[in-house]
């Protein structure tokens, strides 16, 4: 039998070649992925040429290759960023010892849960996104979103990786089941809520990539900071690749922004509905869809009170954002922090052991980044003396975990009835109707160079090449 060249095959900074064991497990589970990637990843994706970067080592100065690739060949590789010698465990009950290089044995199923959740979420969004190539509004845009699910599946290789080679069967059973579920499948979901949502046009995809991802940098961040080793390494490396993301969100809902600035400028226009006519989003659609996607984000960091989140942070297994630059003990026995909770018709915040408040923490520094993006845009409709305010909704709007699940409030934040939610639900979220105006303006625009009415061209190219560069190739 011809030997198998795994190195190649594979990128990998993890000694793939040298680990026999490691290599049955993915020799398994890769023909499987790429049954799920052709019935579950984007679709008429197979054959075209695409220009990508894909993870060939993790250093600073050239990890990211940049050429075309055929679709189902990109090489999904395993990387770990580089040990850090004496790394010790930062938080929690073992402060100070040694971060663990094995999974250790009383913390095995905590730790596996969090990382097939974490795992869930990159196949997850594949799916969710899967139907937007046929609609790209340029192949620059075409490009980023493919650029995004390879990426996407190699974090789920990233997980389950630490699976295979550090959970034993169970983790090859875990493996197979993140193929197993589905965004969406009313039998078999996908683990947490906002990811069972569809992402069918390109204004959802783009605030997805702002939002959604953001809460894979902050959970990706809290992860690094984990005291099992290959973990941290797993997530630091990842959250390079989070970045560009990031970027494709933040840039995608600038370039919307500017072009139906632009229509209303151009035109003279001041009502929405002539903004529409002329091929623009309108703002005030803009603002439900951050609505939408900003309150389904803020429920991925649990429940306020977490005693889940607790007991991670007490086992050293996932800590806070950023937790070495933190100034405190690090191990919040006695320490407090404020959680909302609903008295009557009022949100008040009241002190909470901080050991118990891990989510709410994280969720409020997610929320402070998020308004960022938020300021670059009100920027630019201001500097075309357009009198409108994007504005981020409040933290008990449109919420299903925790305890504004068991309230209805308005994006001010004030609480209301069940009854005047329905009847103003449609002012604040996407209705029907603004979701079939948007899908009629998702045309797919393939020239090299043009884009569609609805989204402004962006800054510079990717990898210093022009705009009009053929980023896909078409045969
Ligand atoms: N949906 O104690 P609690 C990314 C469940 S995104 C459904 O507060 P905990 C990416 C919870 O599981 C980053 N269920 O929960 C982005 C628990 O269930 P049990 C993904 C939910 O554990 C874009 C119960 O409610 N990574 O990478 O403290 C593209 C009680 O809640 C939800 C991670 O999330 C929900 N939203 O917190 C691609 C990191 N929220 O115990 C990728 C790993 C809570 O009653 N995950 N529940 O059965 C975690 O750290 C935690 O699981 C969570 C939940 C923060 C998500």
């Amino acid at each position: 039998m011809a030997t198998i060249d795994y190195d190649q095959l594979i990128p990998n900074n993890v000694n793939l070649s040298g680990d026999a064991r490691l290599q049955r497990a993915l020799e398994a589970w890769q023909p499987k992925f790429l049954d799920w990637w052709k019935e579950f990843g984007p679709v008429d994706s197979g054959g075209y040429d695409c220009y990508l970067r894909t993870a060939t080592s993790v250093e600073p100065s050239g990890w990211a290759h940049f050429d075309y690739v055929k679709m189902p060949d990109y090489r999904w590789g395993i990387f770990l960023a580089p040990a850090e010698e004496g790394r010790q465990i930062n938080f929690g009950a073992h402060k100070g010892a040694p971060a663990w290089q094995e999974v250790p044995g009383e913390y095995r199923s905590e730790l596996r849960r969090l990382i097939v959740t974490q795992g869930d979420t990159e196949p997850a969004s594949v799916e969710q996104q899967r139907r937007l190539a046929r609609t790209a509004p340029s192949l620059y845009d075409l490009r980023n979103l493919y650029q995004v699910n390879v990426e996407e599946g190699r974090h789920l290789w990233a997980m389950v990786y630490l699976l295979q080679a550090h959970f034993g069967r169970d983790g090859r059973e875990e493996a197979e089941a993140m193929l197993e579920r589905h965004s969406g499948d009313p039998d078999k979901p996908r683990i947490l809520l906002a990811f069972n949502e569809p992402i069918d046009d390109w204004l959802s995809f783009h605030f997805f990539t702002y939002f959604q991802d953001r809460d894979g940098k902050f959970q990706l961040a809290s992860l690094a900071e984990s005291g099992f080793d290959p973990l941290s390494r797993t997530c630091r490396f990842m959250l390079t690749e989070e970045a560009h993301h990031l970027f494709v969100g933040e840039s995608g809902i600038t370039r919307i922004i500017q072009r139906s600035c632009e229509i209303m400028k151009e035109n003279n226009l001041s009502d929405p509905a002539d903004v529409r006519s002329h091929g623009g989003i309108d703002l005030p659609t803009i603002q439900k869809w951050l609505n939408f996607h900003f309150s389904i984000c803020l429920d991925l960091f649990g429940q306020e009170l977490s005693t889940n989140a607790a007991t991670y942070y007490t086992m050293g297994i996932k800590g806070r954002f950023g937790e070495t630059k933190i100034d405190d003990d690090h191990v919040l026995e006695d320490a407090s922090y404020k959680v909302p909770e609903i008295h009557g018709d009022k949100i008040v915040d009241v002190d909470a052991p901080a050991l118990n408040a891990i989510n709410q923490r994280l969720r409020e520094e997610y929320s402070t980044d998020s308004q960022r993006g938020v300021d670059t845009w009100n920027k630019i409709i201001n500097e075309h003396g357009i009198g409108f305010e994007l504005v981020l909704p409040n933290r008990a709007f449109h919420r299903d975990i925790g305890p504004f699940a068991r309230i209805k409030a308005s994006p001010e934040g004030k609480i209301i009835t069940g009854a005047e939610w329905d009847r103003r639900r449609g002012d604040w979220l996407p209705s029907p109707e603004d979701r079939a105006f948007v899908l009629t303006l998702m045309q797919p625009v393939t020239e090299p160079g043009k884009f569609a009415n609805y989204i402004a061209p962006p800054a510079r190219g990717i990898n210093r090449q022009p705009i009009d560069f053929e980023y896909v190739k078409f045969h």
